[in-house]
């Protein structure tokens, strides 16, 4: 499928003219766009109120310079960005990425897929991303609490609790959330709940950091049962080893699956005897060391070195962690071939389009990844819920409303799905249902961005 609708193309191929270069975030909007066509085709008032040539437009790009000091006193300097994409419905919000790779293209899209993440969880949030092209790899705590303070010395001028409240992604967890956090306070002289995946005892919401990897498995369960299947007995293969991928291990194997092969960027594990994601969660949070090391308490298991290999591996689902377009085309036929009955998306964009085609071609249940990997936002949002009554809940009360948040975002996108005349496909069924909430609030307010 394409774009085929005259106004819809219009607006991407003028993104095209302006963004030769922003790859990813044009993929991003490529796909919302496409799936927009029946709703577009219906709402002439959409049209006319020039909803999707502002959608696409972010409210405020920030960019700037983060100066830091290295431990061998050398002066370091990286970008840094927040791309304030939409608050139609909320406050910005969304995470925080520190990787090599960041740039304003990708920004841009996970900016972009925030949007409609964010309104499909139900809560009041609007869709932002930040980051850095800082690498906290072979960094010490020093130099990256060092970084967390010069990048929030100017991004704290640009947030609030009510205005844009950031929080994990990529190369982001607790560490150097509580440096950002310390660095606020001490700015503002203001203990608010200003970003979220906090401490336990700083206002921080029990289950956020298992969250996302939790929620994505939620979300795969009412996808497989509504099709008469489930996780029990059934192979797992989870790229990446970070905070999506070791929680999405721990509760796939609760579900009564077996987690056989896991990566990070250098390479990847295959255990059949199952992964135990407290080795993950060691290796990783406390060590900060490579996969390669599983190998040091499972001499069984087998390291290959490179990461996308990982796909070539027999499986019957499959759950993508790690970051964008690491599923292309020979990967999901690979899977295809090996009989995958099921693809929940835990990272961001992590099937390529033509990998997406050849999945639902092939009749494989695919989860996108905005309705499958909102349950960590949802959280965030509940962790701000609590942060402005002062108080918490417990670990269940948190874990019970993200599954009934998930179950609903299910429900929205399959409904969805189904009102456009494509039962069945929740990638449509997603961007179709986060967008009409979005769209309907701009349109109530005017045209004031
Ligand atoms: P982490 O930094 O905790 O873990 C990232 C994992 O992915 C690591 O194993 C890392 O390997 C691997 N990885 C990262 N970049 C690449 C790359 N370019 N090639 C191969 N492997 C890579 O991040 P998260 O677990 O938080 O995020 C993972 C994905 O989930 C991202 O797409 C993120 O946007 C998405 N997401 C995260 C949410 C959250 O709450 N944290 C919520 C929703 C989505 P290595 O250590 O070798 O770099
Ligand atoms: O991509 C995402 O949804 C996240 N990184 C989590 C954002 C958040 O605000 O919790």
């Amino acid at each position: 499928m394409a774009i085929t609708n005259a106004y819809l193309k219009g607006v991407y191929d003028n993104l095209l003219k302006l963004y030769p270069e922003q790859k990813e975030f044009l993929q991003a909007v490529d796909e919302v766009l496409e799936s927009l066509q029946p709703v577009i085709e219906k709402r002439p008032d959409l049209v006319e109120s020039g909803i999707i040539e502002r959608i696409v437009e972010p409210e405020r790009v920030i960019l700037f310079r983060v100066s830091w000091v290295d431990d061998n006193g050398k002066i370091q300097v990286n970008r840094g960005f927040r791309v304030q994409f939409n608050s139609a419905i909320g406050p910005y919000k969304g995470g925080c990425r520190f990787h090599p790779s960041v740039n304003l293209s990708v920004m841009k899209f996970l900016g972009f897929e925030q949007i409609f993440k964010n309104s499909l969880t139900g809560l009041p949030m609007g869709g932002a991303k930040g980051g850095s092209d800082f690498d906290p790899k072979g960094k010490s705590d020093a130099e990256v609490m060092r970084f967390c303070q010069s990048f929030m010395t100017e991004l704290a001028k640009h947030i609030g609790p009510d205005t844009d409240v950031p929080a994990g992604d990529i190369g982001v967890g607790a560490r150097e959330i509580g440096y950002m956090f310390g660095q606020y306070k001490r700015l503002q002289n203001e203990f608010t709940g200003v970003l979220t995946g906090k401490s336990l005892f700083s206002g921080g919401s029990l289950a956020r950091t298992e969250a996302t990897g939790y929620g994505a498995c939620y979300f795969c369960s009412e996808m497989l049962a509504a099709n008469g299947k489930s996780y029990e007995g059934k192979k797992v293969i989870i790229s990446g080893s970070g905070n999506v991928a070791t929680y999405a291990c721990q509760k796939a194997t609760q579900l009564g699956a077996t987690v056989i092969a896991m990566s990070d960027s250098n390479g990847y594990i295959y255990d059949p005897n199952g992964i135990d994601y407290k080795i993950i969660q060691e290796i990783k949070e406390v060590k900060r060391a490579r996969i390669k090391t599983y190998l040091d308490y499972v001499p069984t298991a087998k390291y290959t070195e490179g990461c996308s290999g990982i796909w070539t591996v027999p499986c019957d689902i499959a759950m993508p962690c790690a970051t964008q377009n690491e599923i292309n085309l020979d990967s999901a036929k690979a899977l295809i071939a090996n009989g995958v009955i099921a693809v929940g998306e835990g990272a961001n964009m992590p099937s390529t389009p033509e990998a997406i085609a050849a999945f639902q071609e092939a009749g494989v249940l695919f989860a996108p990844a905005k309705a499958c990997n909102a349950g960590g936002v949802a959280t965030s949002g509940l962790e701000m819920c609590q942060n402005s009554m002062r108080l918490s809940w417990t670990f269940e009360e948190v874990d019970e409303r993200l599954k009934g948040i998930m179950k609903n975002i299910y429900k929205a996108a399959s409904d969805a799905a189904e009102a456009a005349g494509q039962p069945g496909n929740l990638v449509v069924g997603a961007n179709i249902a986060g967008f009409l909430k979005v769209a309907e609030a701009m349109k109530w307010q005017g045209v004031c961005y």
